[in-house]
């Protein structure tokens, strides 16, 4: 059954950016709760804040899941990326996105790795070739935990890796890992793709999460993304992961959150 889940961000460093919540875990998962959504995705500044007994006790008390974990604060506060020129950044890297990984799958989450694929900028095959081993060494770890790893394409102005789903499936498949899934992140796609809903069909079993919100990066149901096409393509390929809303807090968290768990209700449980 495809769920729902809102973003929270426990990151000071990233404000003004795409997360619903900030800043007041306990708060933001009794408003999830009270809204109904059935998880929240964390983005946090390292591994111990999510392995710790206040997430563990806010998802409890409230009967959340954990959706997802974030490792873009490997790139935001330390300015790591898995595909840096240079070799000492490339391990801290992976070693920051290790341990996310694992604090992500004592909850049964996996991690998703957006910023922290970094962009190339001075061989290109040299550098695909330095996130492709990333991404096995990754993957694997995952999978040893349980997890899939999730790869999300970017739009053109944060990456010029992997844009799209059809590049992400591409990657994908010159992987011996089983274990790396892709992203569909509705505001990327709705810059790069030329159909969403085809994007999300060819996708199709390596869709692994989705990031539900609208073209302007506002809840879903505030910009002009044909959502009824988007839930169609997902029902038609089984999809059964989680729908995060990562969307601008506007205009204000709580309303925010409350028009995507309206956009949900009607697109998925009607
Ligand atoms: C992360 O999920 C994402 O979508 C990126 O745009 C954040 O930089
Ligand atoms: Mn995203």
């Amino acid at each position: 059954m495809i769920r729902s889940a809102v973003t929270i961000s426990l990151l000071p460093e990233a404000r003004g950016g795409p997360f619903v919540f900030w800043d007041q875990l306990p708060a933001a998962c009794d408003k999830a709760r009270e809204l109904g959504f059935d998880a929240v995705e964390i983005f946090a500044p390292d591994a111990d804040t999510i392995d710790s007994p206040e997430v563990a006790q806010a998802l409890d008390d409230n009967g959340l899941a954990l959706a997802a974990v974030g490792t873009g604060a490997g790139w935001v506060k330390h300015k790591l990326t898995l595909t840096s020129p240079d070799a000492t950044i490339r391990r801290k890297a992976i070693d920051f996105v290790k341990s996310i990984v694992e604090a992500g799958a004592a909850f049964k989450a996996p991690a998703i790795i957006g910023s922290m694929q970094g962009r190339w900028v001075e061989d290109r095959d040299i550098e695909t070739h330095y996130l492709k081993e990333a991404l096995e060494e990754l993957g694997e770890f995952a999978g040893a935990l349980g997890q899939p790893l999730i790869f999300e394409p970017l739009n053109r102005y944060e990456t010029n890796f992997v844009n799209t789903v059809g590049g992400g499936l591409y990657l994908l498949s010159q992987l011996s890992t089983k274990h790396v899934r892709l992203l569909a992140d509705l505001f990327h796609m709705n810059i790069e793709e030329s159909d969403i809903a085809q994007a999300i069909k060819r996708g199709s079993s390596a869709i692994g999460h989705v990031h539900y919100v609208d073209s302007n990066r506002r809840p879903a149901g505030n910009g002009h993304i044909d959502l009824a096409a988007v839930a169609k393509a997902l029902k038609a390929i089984g999809y059964d992961g989680f729908l995060s809303a990562e969307a601008l807090p506007l205009p204000s968290s709580d309303e925010a959150a409350a028009q995507t768990i309206k956009s949900f209700r009607k697109h998925f449980r009607d």
